[in-house]
């Protein structure tokens, strides 16, 4: 299924005379309003192939329907999500949940749509069917030099994959880690870790990136091999260049700061980007800004404090991507939904009156540093942001055409009630 433009521009008649005055009501105050909507609509976030489908605990899962039966079905989607907002143009693959077994004509049918290959995610976490070395106990920092070597030659082969359909980046995250004290020897399992990574390392096209994620726990709950952004950044350092951090906002333990390590990996110009999501708890991978706007703004006002600071452009310097799960809501409406929040923070910090916020810094005005963020944070900017998508061709509503084209309707009368898509 495909959503033709003349249906968007038919749902956005009706609303355009609204949107138009609640528009020139925030335009009114903003002084470089063009650029400011520039950046909006040059801003996209990447859509990963593996939450395309309901997701699942492991108490269970309850599917809903007409999900995506194969990588192209994916791809529809992600084109549909596309021409709604006109911010997701790329998606993100998962191997092996999706194999592009022809290449060619998996490219061909993305840029239909309007849509180019984001980073290529190795999948070292789960044993495959006729693999010959399990990874229950690691993969990378394996105590075992075949089950290392098994899990090396994987990456080698999801760059293999990336090179073909255009990707520049190889996103790994490792589970490896221990369930019991005494069960590893941490020095030397980072060392393994390190030295399996540098042979992927060297395994990348010049032009690629290693983006090495973090995670503090789960699936193993006593220590995860690169547990936190100091590990990751340890080992991008001793990588070199190519390599550098991402940041799964779920990947913290309660209370983080996560915007203080974003300043700093930013800093190093080793922030490689990152996997958007919300929690509450741990990882929750709940849709982006449902829990803690908050911090998703403050996180945004370092993104463009600290590009701007290396002269970064934003839309492109770093990997934007989503990463969440939908348990009890249709996936499309999550991903939507999510990258409608990450552009509303982005916006806020993009009203964020840098000038004054300096000058409040340097005089120890703390009340006016908060009044200054809280401004932009309470500003109320859905009217930029759909202003934006209309002149990118998208909806002045996402959701709302999403669910006027009953496009879940047509996707389970084309798909099935059944189908369950490949993921988490
Ligand atoms: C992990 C991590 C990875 C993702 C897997 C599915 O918790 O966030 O990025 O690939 O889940
Ligand atoms: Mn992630
Ligand atoms: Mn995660």
């Amino acid at each position: 299924m495909q959503i033709e433009k003349h249906l968007i521009d038919e749902y956005n008649h009706p609303l355009a005379k609204k949107h138009q005055r609640n528009f020139e009501h925030i335009a009114a105050d903003i002084n470089n309003l063009d650029s400011i909507l520039k950046k909006l609509v040059a801003f996209n976030v990447a859509i990963p192939s593996w939450a395309l489908g309901t997701g699942g605990t492991r108490f269970g899962r309850f599917s809903g329907g007409g999900e995506p039966r194969s990588l192209e079905e994916k791809i529809e989607d992600v084109g549909i999500i596309h021409a709604l907002n006109r911010s997701s143009n790329s998606i993100s693959l998962h191997i092996p949940w999706d194999i592009p077994d022809n290449a060619t004509s998996i490219k061909q049918l993305a840029s239909q749509l309007g849509l180019h290959f984001d980073a290529v995610n190795s999948n070292t976490f789960q044993d495959q069917a006729n693999a010959a070395h399990s990874y229950k106990y690691g993969s990378l920092h394996h105590v075992d030099k075949l089950v290392r070597s098994q899990a090396i030659e994987h990456n080698i082969q999801v760059i293999d994959y990336g090179k073909e359909l255009g990707s520049k980046a190889l996103s790994v995250w490792l589970s490896d880690g221990s369930n019991f004290p005494g069960q590893l020897n941490f020095r030397q399992a980072f060392q393994r870790t390190h030295e399996s990574l540098q042979e992927i390392y060297n395994a990348l096209p010049n032009d690629w990136k290693l983006w090495i994620e973090y995670k503090p726990f789960e699936p193993n709950f006593y220590s995860t091999t690169i547990g936190d952004w100091g590990q990751s950044l340890l080992l991008a350092n001793k990588l070199g260049d190519k390599a550098a951090t991402l940041v799964d906002l779920g990947h913290h333990l309660q209370g983080t700061n996560i915007e203080q390590i974003v300043s700093l990996l930013l800093m190093e110009g080793k922030l490689a980007g990152f996997h958007f999501n919300d929690s509450k708890y741990g990882d929750d991978d709940l849709t982006v800004g449902s829990i803690n706007p908050y911090q998703l703004f403050l996180i945004f006002n370092e993104l463009v404090e600290g590009m701007d600071a290396r002269g970064m452009a934003h839309a492109t310097a770093i990997g934007w991507m989503i990463d969440a799960s939908h348990n009890v809501k249709d996936p499309m409406e999550d991903l939507l939904q999510s990258v409608q929040a990450l552009k509303i923070a982005y916006a806020q910090a993009l009203l964020i009156d840098t000038k004054a916020l300096k000058a409040a810094q340097q005089d120890n005005d703390v009340t006016l540093a908060q009044e200054i963020l809280q401004q932009a944070y309470r500003t109320d900017v859905r009217p930029l942001i759909a202003e934006a998508g209309l002149q990118a061709g998208g909806s002045l509503d996402p959701i709302g055409a999403y669910r006027k084209l009953e496009v879940r309707n047509n996707l389970i009368k084309e798909r099935g009630l059944k189908t369950i898509a490949t993921g988490l």
